[in-house]
């Protein structure tokens, strides 16, 4: 009995930290000039770590929820951490390689209320049809 109420209890702080603190998860750069995961699905107050295991990139946003307060844009070859606290898309490039694609998208909550600002972006034509071909993952998921 007493090792079953340790039990709930253990669960009950799992669930209940989780809640309060949210998950991890980890997208590195790649060699490909490329994030290892293009589209990232995360619950409000999730953090995204960024992994340097390659050089030359790094991450910059171009669009989220709120505009006026996106997350600052990371050095080059640097860890990086964002957790964040607003539903729906957020939309991040590799500042020296953005144009050539190398896109990442965020979906908060499962949101999508900002995408018609996402699709409005002004990108190069290659990063145009990469964010296009996130976005499809992103409503397939
Ligand atoms: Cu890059």
């Amino acid at each position: 009995m007493h090792l079953l109420h340790n039990i709930v209890s253990v669960i009950f702080l799992f669930v209940f930290s989780n809640a309060l603190y949210g998950k991890t998860i980890q997208i590195a750069f790649t060699k490909d000039d490329s994030y290892s995961i293009e589209v990232a699905h995360v619950d409000v107050a999730d953090t995204i770590e960024w992994l340097p295991k390659n050089e030359g990139h790094n991450v910059e946003f171009l669009i989220g929820p709120n505009v006026n307060a996106l997350p600052k844009k990371s050095v080059l070859n640097a860890f990086y951490a964002v957790t964040f606290d607003l539903p729906g898309l957020y939309l991040y490039q590799c500042t020296p390689h953005g144009h050539m694609g190398m896109l990442g998208l965020v979906v908060v909550g499962n949101d999508f209320h900002n995408l018609k600002d996402i699709r409005e972006l002004e990108l190069s034509r290659v990063a145009k049809s990469v964010l296009q071909r996130l976005i499809r993952i992103a409503e397939s998921h």
